[in-house]
C-alpha cells in the first residue's frame, strides 16, 4: 500500500526534488507552497509522468489559520500522513546584527520556526493516534555553527535542531521517528531569495561544486526508507569543497 508524504515548500529546490523523488518511489505526495501555478505544474508532472498521486495545497505557512484550513481541506484519506518533511524555509538578508532588517528577521522566524511548528502541531497528533509516522526536519549547517551576518537565520536553524531533539523525545512513546537533515551549500533558489538578487547564485556557488537539491532528496528518501527499527537522527551533508559553514576550497 502507498504511503502518504507531506512536503512543505515543494515549489522549488529541496522540497520539489524530494516530492518528485518520493512520488517516483511509491508515495502519494502532498506538496505545499505559496505559488499556486508552480504547485499545479508539479502536481501535473507527478500525476502525468510518474503515475503518482499528488495533492497541491497553496498557503503561507506563516499564517496559522491558513495552514489549518489548507490541511483540513484535504480528503480524510489524505490526512493520515506517514512522512512529514518540514522543509519550507528561507534566509532573508546577510547583514550584521546592528544593521539587519527587522522584517527579514520576522519572516525567517515566522517561516522557519513558527511555520514548522504550525504544521507539526496539526500532523503529529494524527500520527500519535495511529502510533506511526516519521518527521524529517530540514535544518542546516547554520543550525550547528554561527557565522557573521547570519545571526537570525542561524538562530532559526539552531531552533530547528533543538525542536528535532525535543520532538523525538515527545513522540518516542508512540513509535514515531523524528530526524533532521542539515545541508551545507545547496544550489537552489535559496541564495537568490536571501540576497534578493537573481544573479546571486553565480557569485555564491562560483569556484566549487555545490550540492544539488537531488542530493538532499536522495538522502531524505534513504532516511525514510530504513527498516522500522532504524531511525536516522541527523545527517550533516556538505559539498566536498565545504569544510564548515564558512570554509570552502574554492578554485576561482
Ligand atoms: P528554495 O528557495 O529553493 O525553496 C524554499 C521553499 O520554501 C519554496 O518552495 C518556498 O515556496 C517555500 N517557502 C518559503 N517561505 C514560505 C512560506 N512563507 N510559506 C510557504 N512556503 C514557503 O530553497 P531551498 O530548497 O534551498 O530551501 C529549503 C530548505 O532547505 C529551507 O528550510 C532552507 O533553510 C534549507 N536549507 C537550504 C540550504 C541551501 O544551501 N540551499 C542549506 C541548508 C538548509 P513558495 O515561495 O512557493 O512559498
Ligand atoms: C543554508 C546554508 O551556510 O548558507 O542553510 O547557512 S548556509
Amino acid at each position: 500500500m502507498k504511503k502518504t508524504a507531506l512536503i512543505t515548500g515543494a515549489t522549488s529546490g529541496i522540497g520539489k526534488a524530494t516530492a518528485l523523488l518520493l512520488a517516483k518511489n511509491n508515495y502519494n505526495v502532498i506538496i505545499t507552497g505559496r505559488r499556486d501555478d508552480i504547485l499545479g505544474d508539479i502536481a501535473a508532472e507527478i500525476i502525468d509522468k510518474h503515475q503518482g498521486d499528488c495533492f497541491p495545497l497553496c498557503f503561507d505557512i506563516r499564517n496559522q489559520e491558513a495552514t489549518e484550513e489548507a490541511f483540513y481541506s484535504l480528503p480524510e484519506s489524505w490526512q493520515q500522513i506517514d512522512l512529514l518533511v518540514n522543509n519550507a524555509g528561507l534566509a532573508a538578508g546577510l547583514d550584521p546584527i546592528h544593521q539587519a532588517d527587522l522584517s527579514d528577521w520576522e519572516q525567517m522566524i515566522d517561516t522557519n520556526i513558527k511555520g514548522l511548528l504550525y504544521i507539526t502541531r496539526i500532523v503529529s497528533p494524527l500520527m500519535v493516534e495511529r502510533k506511526s509516522g516519521h518527521i524529517i526536519n530540514v535544518g542546516s549547517i547554520a543550525g550547528k555553527e554561527a557565522y557573521a551576518n547570519g545571526s537570525v537565520y542561524c538562530a532559526t536553524k539552531h531552533a530547528v535542531e533543538a525542536l528535532t531533539k525535543s520532538m523525538r523525545i515527545d513522540l518516542n512513546p508512540y513509535g514515531i521517528k523524528v530526524g533532521s537533515i542539515c545541508p551545507g551549500a545547496v544550489e537552489t533558489e535559496f541564495s537568490v531569495v536571501r540576497l534578493k538578487d537573481p544573479e546571486a547564485n553565480k557569485k555564491v556557488y562560483a569556484g566549487f561544486t555545490p550540492l544539488q537539491a537531488s542530493d538532499i532528496a536522495e538522502t531524505i528518501l534513504f532516511m525514510a526508507s530504513r527498516p522500522a527499527h532504524v531511525n536516522i537522527g541527523d545527517v550533516l551533508i556538505l559539498p566536498s569543497a565545504q569544510a564548515s559553514a564558512t570554509v570552502f576550497n574554492k578554485k576561482l
